[in-house]
This record gives structure tokens, sequence and C-alpha cells, in this order.
């Protein structure tokens, strides 16, 4: 049997590259095993360095919701790439990418483009302070908003893989007014603001926690939390990340505005499917607050490559074929037969498992019932998990490579696909 080129590539990769890979969860540490170094994709599937089929669950961890090399959107971008990569002058097709967040997210007025979701977090964050002249901030357990140093606390995603709730290199006094609260805890929100309220800028959260897998904010938490972020003068800020574009058409937001009469979030935070593959993320709220953001007002923000004409041009036509009639409905028929699968073959192999789904997003956790925060999540059977996952891989399944990830589901992701995942699970509980 010849050496897989995946171990050789993997091997070469960590001598020039920190753990071989630019972002840490792609390097399989939580599940063990070798990564596998992709080299072209397709659809709903992804080819790797042994010429493997996989059948791609992850997406590039969300943007990919169309599949890979969707025509419209390949069309648009070679097109913009035969005009011009980069410019660092202002385009009309920012405007358009613009207005049409804007026509999708009614809570927000306008938007301001940036290069990844880290960036967008933390530049809604110090918006949040500079608008309100506050410094305390809230976010929640297991949930991430990318690496800014205020905001790498306590986080999900790779930091809870690696069981280290808190990064090295974060000075205490840059998280000195970082509150991290339990999510979905209501208690924990009245105390704190009891205790803080008047000094609070603003809540960030996961209204989805994709960052622990699949967890939902229950309605009446995120009822009280609108509640006292309104009543304390704090802004409500939607991590939409993940969620944006891809639980539906309007993101978790719109999903909570039907729940409750009036909910909206004050700011807003976009990524992933925004750029349909592309580095490009935003951020967004009202005009008042917006328009503190430099160069009208105090609040300092800025960006190279922001609005960049190849990205928006891969965005744009990303949320167009989105925004045809039954995208969603479709997308979300999927998801839901892919989950409904799972916990019927986990079922009938006699294994617990739970798990949900919105739109074309998923999560499944080896327990009896779903976990409703943090501490839940580290008590499921991780050990299950990553057995699984790699059986699964083994039938040519790509999932994410780590517990606290969510899983995505393409328009591209067939009946047949399906059956073949399906068909692994169950080959899968039986290894
Ligand atoms: P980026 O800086 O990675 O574009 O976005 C940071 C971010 C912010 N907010 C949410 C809710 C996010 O999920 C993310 C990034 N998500 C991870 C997956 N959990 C990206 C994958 C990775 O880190 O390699």
């Amino acid at each position: 049997m010849p050496e897989s080129r995946n171990a050789g590539l993997f091997a070469r990769a960590q001598r020039s590259i920190p753990g071989g890979v630019n972002s840490p969860v792609r390097a399989f540490r939580a599940v063990g095993g070798t990564p596998r170094f992709i080299e072209r994709a397709e659809g709903a599937y992804l080819w790797d360095a042994d010429g493997k089929r996989y059948i791609d669950y992850i997406g590039s961890w969300g943007p990919m919701i169309l599949g890979h090399g969707h025509p419209a959107v390949l069309e648009a971008v070679h097109k913009a790439v035969a005009d011009g990569l980069s410019f660092g002058a202002p385009t009309e097709r920012e405007i358009e990418l613009a207005e049409t967040i804007l026509q999708l997210v009614p809570s927000a007025e306008q938007v301001r483009l940036v290069s990844s979701g880290t960036e967008a977090a933390m530049s809604a964050l110090r918006l949040a302070r500079g608008a309100t002249g506050r410094s305390k901030i809230v976010k929640f357990e297991g949930c991430y908003h990318g690496h800014a140093d205020a905001l790498l606390v306590k986080a999900g995603s790779g930091l809870a893989t690696f069981g280290h709730p808190t990064s090295a290199g974060v000075p205490p006094e840059v998280v000195r007014d970082t509150l991290v609260l339990p999510y979905n805890d209501v208690a924990a929100l009245e105390t704190t603001f009891d205790l803080h309220g008047p000094g609070i800028a603003c809540v960030m959260i996961e209204p989805i926690a994709g960052n622990m897998n699949f967890v939902r904010a229950g309605v009446p938490f995120m009822q009280r939390l609108r509640e006292l972020c309104t009543r304390h003068g704090a802004l409500l800020v939607f991590d939409e990340v993940m969620t944006g574009f891809r639980v539906a058409l309007g993101g978790a937001q719109s999903l909570y505005a039907a729940a409750i009469p009036g909910f909206a979030p004050d700011l807003s935070v976009f990524g992933k499917v925004i750029g349909g593959g592309m580095p490009l993320a935003a951020f967004a709220g009202p005009r008042s607050v917006m328009e503190q953001l430099a160069p009208l007002g105090p609040v300092y923000q800025a960006g190279t490559l922001s609005g960049n004409p190849v990205a928006t041009a891969c965005g744009l036509a990303t949320l167009r074929e989105i925004r045809k009639p039954g995208f969603f409905d479709a997308l979300a028929r999927t998801t839901r037969t892919l989950t409904d699968g799972l916990l019927c073959a986990a079922h009938e192999a006699g294994v617990p498992m739970a798990g949900d789904c919105e739109g074309g997003m998923f999560g499944f956790f080896f327990a009896a019932k779903l976990p409703h925060d943090y501490p839940g999540v580290m008590a499921t059977d991780q050990q299950r998990f990553n057995r699984f996952f790699h059986a699964m891989l083994d039938h040519g399944i790509y999932l994410a490579p780590a517990l606290y990830e969510a899983g995505f589901v393409s328009a591209a992701h067939t009946p047949a696909d399906l059956e073949a995942t399906l068909g692994a699970a169950r080959a899968a509980r039986e290894a």
C-alpha cells in the first residue's frame, strides 16, 4: 500500500506551517489522524491528494451553500477577475452587495464590508463600545466570535475542542471587561445586568451556537436578553457569521422575529455565505450607530481588501442564487432528511444520539438529549464522536473534525448523496 499523499503532505506542511495548517481545526487534533489535503471540489464533493472522493458536509465551514463550483458563481468571479483583482477604491458592486444585505436584514440600515468574521465581530465590538461610551461586553461560554483578543475568552470552536477555553497571549487587562455567561441562563443575565447594566456596551451572542455544534438560544432566554439590553441601553449584537443566510434567508434573527413580536438585534455580524467562499464578511446596524464609524464618526475601522471586487462578485452571485423562490425550502428538506436519517440509524443501532437542524445547518451529539449549554456539550460522548467521525471518513463522508463544530448541507447534495451518507452511518455503527 503506497503511503498516502495526505500523510506526506502533512509531514511536509508541519515543517513550514505551525501545526501544518493555517487554521487549527483543520489539523484533526480533536479527532486524531491525518487531515485530508484537498485538491479540488465540485458540487457536494471534495477530492483529496490521494484522489479519494468525499461527500462534503463542511462546505468550507459554511460558505459553500450552493455547493462547490456553481456555474453562475464561477462566471461572476471569472468576469470580475478579468476586470481587476483589487482597486482600494469604491466600486458599484460594493453598493449592490450592501443594498442586497440590507434588503434581507430589515434590522439594519447600513453595512460595512470587511474580509473575515473575526474582523467583522471585532469591529462591531469596537463600534458598540464607541457608540455607547461603555467598556463592558458580555459573551457566552461556548460561543466563538473569531480571535480578536477581547472575544477570545471561553470561546467555542477550536479553543473548546483543544480544551483551552482562554487563549495564551491575551493580557488580563484586555479581557477585564469581558463577562462570560452560561448560554441559555436567564438568571445569570438578570444578575449580570443588575450588577453591571449601566456599564455594558453590548452583549454578543451566536443565536444558534454553531461553535458548540448546534445549540439554540431558547426563545424565552432571547426575549429576556432583548428586554434587558433595551432597558439598560446595551446593544444586542447577533453574531450571524455562521447562521446568516444559512439557517434562513433572513438568518437566525428572522426566526426570532417570527417568535418574538418586534424582535430585532441592534447590530449583526455576517460572513461565510455572503462571500460565497471568498474572503468577505460584514457588520450592519442602524444608521445612527453605523455612522459613528470613520470617516464620519470617531470609531476607526479600515481594511485594504474590504469590499474586494472579486469577493463581492462571488458573494453577490451566491446571494442571487439563494434568494430564488424555493431555495431554502429545498435546502431545509435535505438537511432534515439527513438529520432524521442519522438519528434513525443511531436508534436502530441502540446508540444514544440527539440532533437538530435549521435551514442548511445541522448538528448531532452522542447523548440522550440535546445539550443547551457548554457544560452540556462537554458532557456528551466525545470518544464515540471521534470513532464515528473516522468511520464515516473511511466511507467517504467528510464531517466536521471536531465535536464542537456544526455541519452544513448545500443545494448540490442529492438524495443519492444522502442515501450514501446514511448507509455509511449504518455501517459505521456496526464497525
Ligand atoms: P473567521 O474569522 O474565521 O472568518 O470568522 C470567525 C467566526 C466568527 N463568528 C462565528 C459564529 C464563527 O463561526 C466564526 C468562524 N467559524 C469557524 C468554524 N467554527 C471557522 C473555521 C476555522 O476557524 O477554521
